[in-house]
């Protein structure tokens, strides 16, 4: 694992917290984009050399839907940026963690991802990812 790429929160409203972590984080807003896949909106803050990604559900079906119905605003997951995705998943996989996909999809900033379940991390949902070059 490279970095710590970024950090995801699932919240109700981005237009509550957008202002909210401009205030917290003192820096704009860089991007918002929508993840149709995911029926997520999402909004970007650079933080140094890594970035908070804040989540809001655009649909039921939603994970970020779930996620806030069960346990309400907080933090969602943690992403590592990676070198070579298909080898991390494969060294990932033989080590034992369960892989939530089996090749890795689209995400929001350009992005190849896989998340790994949270049951065999230590209750954290962990994402890798790359960027699309
Ligand atoms: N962090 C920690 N634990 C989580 C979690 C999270 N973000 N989301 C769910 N869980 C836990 C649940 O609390 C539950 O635990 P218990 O069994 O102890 O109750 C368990 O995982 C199963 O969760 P669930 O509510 O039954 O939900 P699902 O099994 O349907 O889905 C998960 C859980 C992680 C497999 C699913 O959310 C998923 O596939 N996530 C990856 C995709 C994603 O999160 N997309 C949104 C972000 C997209 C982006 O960043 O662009």
């Amino acid at each position: 694992m490279l970095k710590v790429e970024h950090i995801g929160i699932a919240v109700n409203s981005l237009s509550v917290s957008i202002p909210l972590f401009e205030k917290l984080l003192n820096t704009p807003c860089y991007k918002t984009e929508g993840v149709e896949s995911e029926q997520v909106q999402t909004a970007f803050f650079q933080q140094g050399d890594t970035k908070i990604e804040l989540l809001e559900a655009t649909g039921p079906g939603s994970a970020i839907a779930k996620f806030l119905d069960k346990k309400g605003e907080g933090m969602h997951h943690i992403a590592f940026e990676v070198a070579d995705i298909y080898a991390e998943m494969k060294r990932l996989q033989s080590e034992g963690f369960v892989l939530l996909q089996e090749t890795p999809k689209k995400g929001a900033d350009n992005k190849l991802i896989c998340f790994l379940h949270p049951k065999n991390t230590n209750g954290v949902l962990i994402e890798i990812c790359q960027d699309i070059k």
